[in-house]
């Protein structure tokens, strides 16, 4: 997927708003989320093995906060039962109508179906492989119990939920470590430091990161058994969590 070069944050702003997944977003939105989430290929590369392992015959795959549909192409390239189905469901109209378009483009193997909703008021059927892929960091914290909840209650035993989030360490030191490197990494990717810092303002209060043992927690509560990750790199990381 190809895209504009995100330059959102590149000059000075006197006023910097609440970041929202808006057109602008949308048109840089490949560039922006591999320059600022480190292994973004590789995690939407294994979305795709984790599912073809763990879907089974004509269920439906979920992708929660799809965004331009990267996770549910990477599902819908390898899982290999033909009676699957993703269905990618995101919030922002301006991003699923640029999904429709590279969906369209892409052509898949597995029907898609896209949904304009909020991940919070959606009832998901007949599921074996539910991803919320840098999506569930974004809701109030008051709500995230509620979709877990939801999500273990609509998956079989040994079906999975794959969760990506940015992570807080419970240790300060470790924290402003993990948080220093990643800065780092976007420095590296051609951000200046006046890029990173206005980006981090826009999404005070949007993205309110937890730290390994809250996800952990509130997956076991939900009835997942196991719970593991399989990817970290700073304070990034995913979890494959088995029902
Ligand atoms: C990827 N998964 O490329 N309901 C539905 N969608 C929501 C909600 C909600 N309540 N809140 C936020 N979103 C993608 C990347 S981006 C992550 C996910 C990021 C949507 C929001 O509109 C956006 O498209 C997505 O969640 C988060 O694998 O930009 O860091």
């Amino acid at each position: 997927m190809t895209s504009d070069t995100d330059r959102i944050y590149a000059e000075q702003r006197n006023i910097i708003e609440r970041f929202s997944f808006d057109e602008r977003v949308v048109s840089v939105f490949p560039d922006m989320i591999s320059r600022s989430v480190p292994g973004y290929g590789t995690m939407i590369e294994m979305i795709g093995v984790l599912a073809a392992r763990y879907a089974r015959p004509g269920t439906n795959l979920y992708d929660l906060g799809c965004s331009l549909g990267a996770a549910t192409l990477a599902m819908a390239a390898l899982v290999p039962h033909r009676d699957c189905q993703v269905i990618a469901i995101d919030n922002s109209e301006a991003m699923l109508k640029r999904a429709r378009q590279l969906i369209d483009e892409a052509a898949p193997a597995l029907p898609v179906l896209l949904q304009n909703a909020d991940v919070r008021n959606v009832s998901l059927e007949n599921a074996s492989v539910a991803v919320l892929n840098f999506t569930l960091q974004f809701l109030p914290l008051q709500d995230r119990d509620a979709l877990i909840r939801k999500i273990a209650e609509s998956l079989g035993a040994g079906d999975i939920l794959v969760l990506s989030e940015k992570i807080r360490y419970e240790d300060a030191d470790e924290d402003n470590l993990q948080q220093a490197l990643h800065h780092a990494f976007k420095r590296n990717n051609g951000y200046s430091d006046l890029e990173i810092s206005q980006k981090r303002t826009a999404l005070e209060n949007v993205l309110i990161a937890e730290t390994l043992a809250e996800h952990e927690q509130r997956l076991r509560g939900a009835g997942f058994r196991q719970v593991h990750v399989w990817f970290r790199c700073f304070n990034f990381l995913s979890l494959v969590a088995v029902r």
